[in-house]
């Protein structure tokens, strides 16, 4: 993929953070699962203030699992747990450098701060908390919106079909999948949202394609990318009956 000189937002930074999260074990790493949602925002940004709010949403929620991550980092939970000086030695023997160079270890995927924050009993399944988790379900759902609406955005219409406006397409993706979690008002939001969405030829020169044949190959890309992400993401939090933390 070659990339698009003088644009903020690109297309070959977002595939490339996505798969740097994939992880060879089925596991999903989260600081590139970050650093995707940050190419996104580029993007919101451009489109103008009727997004801001989405942009804001999705920076409050990366930063609150950053400002974990960070927080774990400089009181790693072995410290925080024991207190004893036992642990303490081991810590400053085997893991301080690691710690100091490598960030933080709890934070380091989905499937560790799955189990760092159930050990540490941070996740609330009656009420709502800033839990890492229940925060990465809510990036969770919306990268499945984004799948679908770029997948949408990919597909050629059926002969005979009228071409769809990437905003049309935009509220489909939305109603079919993001839509169920969210409440009246903020659904309200999303439809104004919609109108901001730029047309076809927008898409066209943000993937640096050509037409319509050009951009299907690059966005099938995208979509194979986040549906890796996804589906990883969607077991580990299956797995630990986490989808549907309030
Ligand atoms: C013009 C762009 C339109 C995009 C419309 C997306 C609809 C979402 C609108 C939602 C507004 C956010 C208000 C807050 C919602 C929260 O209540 C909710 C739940 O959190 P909580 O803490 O209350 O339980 N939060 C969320 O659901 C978080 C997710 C927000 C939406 C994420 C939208 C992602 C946008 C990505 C950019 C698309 C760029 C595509 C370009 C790709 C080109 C190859």
């Amino acid at each position: 993929l070659s990339e698009c000189p003088g644009q903020e937002f690109q297309v070959s930074r977002l595939l490339s953070h996505l798969r740097a999260a994939a992880t060879p074990d089925s596991d999903v790493l989260i600081s590139p699962y970050l650093s995707s949602w940050d190419e996104l925002i580029k993007f919101l940004n451009a489109l103008g203030p009727m997004v801001g709010l989405i942009s804001q949403e999705i920076e409050g929620k990366t930063g609150i699992i950053r400002e974990l991550a960070r927080r774990e980092e400089e009181e790693p939970e072995g410290m925080r747990e024991a207190g004893s000086d036992r642990l303490h030695f081991e810590m400053d023997k085997d893991r301080s450098d690691t710690i100091r160079s490598e960030g933080s270890e709890s934070y380091r995927s989905v499937r560790s701060m799955i189990k760092a924050e159930l050990h540490l009993g941070l996740v609330n399944f009656q009420e709502q908390t800033d839990s890492g988790c229940r925060t990465l379900l809510r990036l969770h759902r919306a990268l499945l919106w984004l799948q679908l609406f770029l997948q949408k955005l990919g597909e050629s219409p059926t002969p005979g079909d009228r071409l769809q406006s990437p905003s049309e397409l935009c509220r489909e993706a939305y109603r079919e999948t993001l839509a169920q979690h969210h409440s009246w008002l903020v659904r309200r939001a999303a439809e104004m949202a919609f109108v901001a969405m730029p047309d076809r030829s927008y898409f066209f020169r943000l993937v640096c394609a050509q037409d319509q044949k050009g951009a299907t190959l690059v966005l099938r890309k995208v979509v194979r990318a986040i549906g890796e992400v996804y589906t990883r993401t969607e077991r580990a939090l299956e797995e630990h009956g986490m989808l549907n933390l309030p």
